[in-house]
């Protein structure tokens, strides 16, 4: 008797959604340096001499290489940075974004 029926409650579904993460890619190009490739990688992307050459010859071999991963934002603003370090050199140097699936 008095026996209080409780209703079952939905489950709560988080409304929160991890950012969706963006690739920054380095593109290959005929004329840019070797070297001026890592020397960009070193100082836009915290790589050391070897993760940078491995970057830049997977790029010179293969066309592309992702570099990067990062929220939209910081990889959008890591790209352009990149890729003016090349032009204020006069290399057609050229770094993408796109997002992760
Ligand atoms: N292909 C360039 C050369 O032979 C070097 C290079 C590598 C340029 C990777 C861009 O993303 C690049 N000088």
């Amino acid at each position: 008797m008095n026996d209080i029926i409780l209703k079952p409650r939905a489950k709560v579904t988080p409304k929160t959604q991890r950012p969706r993460l963006h690739k920054v890619i380095l593109l290959n190009d005929d004329y840019t340096p070797r070297e001026f490739v890592v020397v960009v990688l070193k100082g836009e992307f915290r790589m050391n001499e070897d993760q940078a050459y491995r970057v830049m010859m997977t790029a010179h071999r293969r066309g592309a290489c992702v570099v990067a991963v990062h929220t939209k934002d910081v990889a959008e603003t890591k790209a352009t940075r990149a890729t003016e370090a090349g032009r204020s050199k006069g290399y057609p140097l050229m770094f993408t974004t796109e997002p992760e699936e």
